[in-house]
C-alpha cells in the first residue's frame, strides 16, 4: 500500500522538478573545440594560438598569443586556409555575404572582420572573442568551407573602414584553422 502511495505522489510532480533533482538542468549544448589555428610569423616563429569553440549563433575564439609586437594590430578571419609567408596566399577577409570591410562601415561588414588586437608590452595576450554569424556547419558561412580558412594578425591597425581591408598593413602571423 505504501509504495503505491509513493508513485501515485511521484506522478503528479511537475517534470521540471524531477529534472532538476536529477541535475539534469545542464545548458542543450555547452561550447566544444572544434577547431585551433597555430600562429606563426613570416619565419616561423610561433606567436601562440586561437582556440575556437561551438556557441549558438556563432562562434568563440579564445586567444592565447605570444611573440606579438606590442601595439595595436588588425584581426581577421581570412578566407583561404593556406598561410606561405608573406601570407598573401590566405587570400582577402572571409565574406560570404560579398559585403564590403568594416565594422563601422554601414556597407559591411565581412564575416571574418574583428575587433583590434591591444598587445601589451608582455607580447602576450589572452582575450576571448565571440564572433558572430561564423559557423561549422556546412553552409556559407562555415569556417570549413572547401579551400578552409586562416587567422591573420597585421602590422598595423584595421580603421573599420576602408575596403577591402581596413589599411592594415602586412601580415605578420597567419593560422590554418584546423578541425580539431
Ligand atoms: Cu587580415
Ligand atoms: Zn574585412
Amino acid at each position: 500500500m505504501r509504495a503505491l502511495w509513493l508513485a501515485a505522489v511521484v506522478s503528479v510532480m511537475p517534470l521540471s522538478v524531477l529534472a532538476a533533482d536529477a541535475g539534469a538542468a545542464a545548458p542543450v549544448a555547452s561550447p566544444t573545440v572544434v577547431a585551433k589555428a597555430d600562429l606563426k610569423d613570416a619565419k616561423g616563429k610561433a606567436m601562440g594560438t586561437v582556440t575556437v569553440k561551438t556557441a549558438a549563433k556563432g562562434l568563440i575564439f579564445e586567444l592565447d598569443l605570444k611573440n606579438v609586437p606590442a601595439g595595436e594590430h588588425a584581426f581577421h578571419l581570412h578566407e583561404t586556409g593556406k598561410c606561405e609567408a608573406p601570407f598573401k596566399t590566405a587570400g582577402g577577409h572571409f565574406n560570404p555575404s560579398g559585403s564590403q570591410h568594416g565594422i563601422a562601415n554601414p556597407q559591411g561588414q565581412h564575416a571574418g572582420d574583428l575587433p583590434n588586437l591591444h598587445v601589451p608590452k608582455s607580447g602576450q595576450l589572452q582575450q576571448t572573442l565571440f564572433v558572430h554569424g561564423l559557423t561549422v556547419e556546412a553552409g556559407a558561412n562555415s569556417i570549413f568551407d572547401a579551400d578552409g580558412s586562416a587567422i591573420v594578425i597585421h602590422a598595423g591597425k584595421d580603421d573599420y573602414v576602408s575596403d577591402p581591408a581596413g589599411n592594415a598593413g602586412d601580415r605578420i602571423a597567419c593560422g590554418l584553422v584546423e578541425k580539431k
